[in-house]
C-alpha cells in the first residue's frame, strides 16, 4: 500500500502541473511500470487514482441560491430509534458533543457551539444518490481539516472514521475517507442546511459533506470520528455500511 501511496503522490504532482498532454504523459510512464501497475489491484483503484491524476485537489462544481432544490429528500434512516439521541434531540442538542479519537495527539468532545465557532464554510452543491436522484442543497459547517487540526491528526492517520447514532437494517450506519478527502476544502461536519439547523431526516445535528462523493458517503447524524490507519477492524472492514454490505465501492468519486 505504501507503494501506491508514493504512486499517487506522483500522480497528483504530475496532474496538477496542469495540462492534460503533461498528466496523461506522466501516467503513461507510471502506468508501464509494473510495480505501479501492480499496485492497481482493483477498478476502484483505478478510479481513484485516475480521478486524482486530474487533479487531487479539483473541487465539485458550486451553484447559485437560484438553482436550490425545490424539494430535498430524505433517504435512508430518516429518524434515530437511539434512547440518548432521543433525548438530545428533545434538549436541542445542547448537551450533544462531538467525539474526535483514534490517531490524534488530542481527542476532543466538541460542542455544537464549539463547531459553529470555527471558521464555516458555506457551499451549494449536487448531492447524488446512486438509487438514481440528485438534489442542489446549501451546507454549512466547520471544514473537517479544522477539526482534526485541532486534534493534531498523527501521520499514522491515513482514514477518517465517522460513527453515526443511527442503525440502519438493524446496523450502525458508519463511513470512511482517505486523508486527501479529510483535508479537502469542500469536506465539511454541516450542522446548517438551507440556513436552518438540520432537520432529524437530514442528519441532526451533524453530518458529513465530502462533495466529490456519492449520496451514500455524505454521513448523518456523525457522533464520533475516529483516526486510523487501517480500516480492517472497523466493523466488516470495509470502510463503510454499504462498502461491507458489498453493495458499493467504498471510493465513490463523482
Ligand atoms: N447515518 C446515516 N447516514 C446516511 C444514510 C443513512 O442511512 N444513515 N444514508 C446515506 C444515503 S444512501 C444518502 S443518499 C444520504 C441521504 O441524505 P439525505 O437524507 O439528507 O438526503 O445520506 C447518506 N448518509
Ligand atoms: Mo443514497
Amino acid at each position: 500500500m505504501s507503494r501506491l501511496l508514493l504512486s499517487r503522490r506522483g500522480l497528483i504532482r504530475t496532474g496538477s502541473l496542469t495540462a492534460t498532454g503533461l498528466a496523461l504523459s506522466g501516467c503513461d510512464a507510471l502506468f508501464d511500470n509494473p510495480s505501479f501497475r501492480k499496485t492497481l489491484e482493483s477498478a476502484e483503484d483505478f478510479h481513484r487514482v485516475s480521478q486524482r491524476a486530474l487533479g487531487g485537489e479539483a473541487l465539485a462544481r458550486e451553484y447559485t441560491k437560484a438553482d436550490l432544490s425545490p424539494e430535498f429528500r430524505a433517504n435512508g434512516s430518516r429518524t434515530v430509534a437511539d434512547a440518548l439521541y432521543r433525548r438530545q434531540l428533545a434538549q436541542g442538542f445542547a448537551g450533544w458533543s462531538l467525539r474526535v479519537e483514534g490517531l490524534v495527539e488530542r481527542a476532543l468532545d466538541l460542542s455544537l457551539d464549539a463547531l459553529r465557532g470555527l471558521p464555516q464554510r458555506r457551499q451549494i452543491t449536487r448531492h447524488d444518490c446512486v438509487e438514481g436522484w440528485s438534489a442542489i442543497g446549501e451546507w454549512q459547517g466547520p471544514q473537517l481539516a479544522s477539526v482534526v487540526t485541532l486534534a493534531r491528526l498523527r501521520p499514522e492517520a491515513r482514514y477518517v472514521v465517522f460513527h453515526c447514532a443511527d442503525l440502519y437494517h438493524a446496523r450502525p450506519y458508519y463511513e470512511s475517507i482517505d486523508r486527501l478527502d479529510a483535508f479537502h476544502p469542500q469536506t465539511i461536519l454541516a450542522w446548517q442546511m438551507n440556513g436552518a439547523p438540520l432537520s432529524e431526516a437530514h442528519g441532526a445535528p451533524l453530518r458529513l459533506r465530502v462533495e466529490r462523493q456519492l449520496g451514500y458517503k455524505q454521513a448523518k447524524f456523525v457522533t464520533r470520528i475516529e483516526a486510523v490507519a487501517s480500516l480492517a477492524a472497523i466493523h466488516g472492514g470495509k470502510g463503510g455500511y454499504w462498502e461491507d454490505n458489498g453493495a458499493y465501492a467504498w471510493y465513490a468519486g463523482i
